[in-house]
């Protein structure tokens, strides 16, 4: 016996992804139905072999399924998911709307798998910001070994992050470079972002960090220790899929960069590709498709005390978002409801 599965959002770039995983990792479904906005319904998405007709999120009754997959963003999340939560329906949000709240969990399998007890409170938990997700799966195995005071982090994210228009903005742009008479100017992003790097994402906030590196402050906090002090500089870059990371941390203690790499090694969900020779070493075009978060460039910071400098990257659109929302769903079935 399986899981009764709702995906809401199933026509965005996370939500066929969310499909697509959950039948790549053969996840006890009993039945499974795909959700979407009025204007999407009737639309057909994947579910590994089956073709899905796409139902009308606003008129669903979640009464009787077991889980439901949000990746709606957070207006229509704070529409639906209390109505999902009330009928008995655990939501997995992957909008940043609950993240923060004390009484939803916010969990990375890899990380704080423990946190899913507390799934009852609200019967929502939160799926974390995709820069966030890859980085906590890094962090975590070396914290335990020598306890992490400081993490200075550079994020270069890619167009899918904001969706199906920004990865339209980067192709379109990009084929007008060479065709002057074709020109398509910034319109989802402030700035030109074919050959070019923009350093805002999401809104700015008056301490004069963006939301996106505050997000990282303080989901690394909540999923991992409230004592690691986090500082970001997060920039969109003109990559189509697969967030990179370029991640300095200051321990308590020094680690070796030797035993930090065995240590990567042998973490969860971590593979390590690290040489010091001609490409030894993860690009995202490399992790797109992965379910994987490489590390590379594992090095010493001879800078400071108990420094380390390591590289990280990971397909944004599953670490990231659909792939760690079904973790979450195997965690919550597993540890929890109990079937299948
Ligand atoms: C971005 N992390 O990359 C944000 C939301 N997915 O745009």
């Amino acid at each position: 016996m399986g899981y009764r599965v709702v995906i809401a959002g199933a026509t965005g770039n996370v939500g066929r992804e969310m499909l697509n995983i959950l039948a790549e990792r053969h996840f006890p479904v009993d039945e499974i139905v795909a959700l979407a906005s009025r204007k999407s319904m009737g639309s057909e998405v994947s579910f590994g072999d089956k073709t899905l007709k796409t139902k009308d999120l606003d008129t669903f009754d979640f009464t009787g399924w077991d889980m439901a997959l949000f990746a709606v963003g957070s207006e229509a999340t704070k529409k639906y998911a209390p109505k999902a939560a009330k009928a008995g329906c655990v939501v997995i949000d992957n909008s940043s709307l609950y993240r923060y709240d004390p009484d939803i969990p916010l969990i990375v399998p890899e990380v704080n798998a423990d946190a899913i007890h507390d799934y009852s409170k609200k019967n929502i938990i939160a799926n974390p910001n995709c820069s966030t997700a890859q980085m906590v799966v890094a962090l975590k195995p070396l914290h335990d070994r020598a306890t992490i005071k400081r993490v200075v982090v550079s994020t270069y994210q890619s167009v899918s992050g904001s969706g199906k228009d920004g990865m339209d903005e980067l192709w379109d742009q990009t084929k007008s470079i060479y065709n002057p008479t074709d020109d398509k100017p910034a319109k989802k992003f402030t700035k030109q972002i074919a050959f070019n790097v923009i350093p805002h994402i999401d809104v700015f906030m008056d301490s004069g960090d963006t939301k996106e590196e505050w997000k990282m402050m303080v989901e690394t906090k909540k999923i991992v220790d409230p004592k690691i002090k986090v500082t970001a500089t997060c920039v969109r870059v003109p990559v189509f899929v697969g967030h990179a990371e370029s991640i300095n941390i200051e321990f308590e203690e020094h680690l070796d960069e030797n035993e930090a790499r065995d240590i990567l090694r042998e973490a969860p969900g971590i593979m390590v590709i690290d040489k010091r020779e001609d490409g030894g070493y993860v690009t995202p075009v490399e992790c797109a498709g992965d379910f994987a978060t490489f590390i590379s460039r594992i090095r010493q910071d001879s800078t400071i005390d108990n420094g380390l400098n390591l590289w990280c990257v990971s397909d944004n659109l599953r670490k990231g978002a659909a792939l760690n929302a079904v973790q979450i769903a195997e965690l919550l079935g597993r540890e929890v409801l109990k079937k299948g």
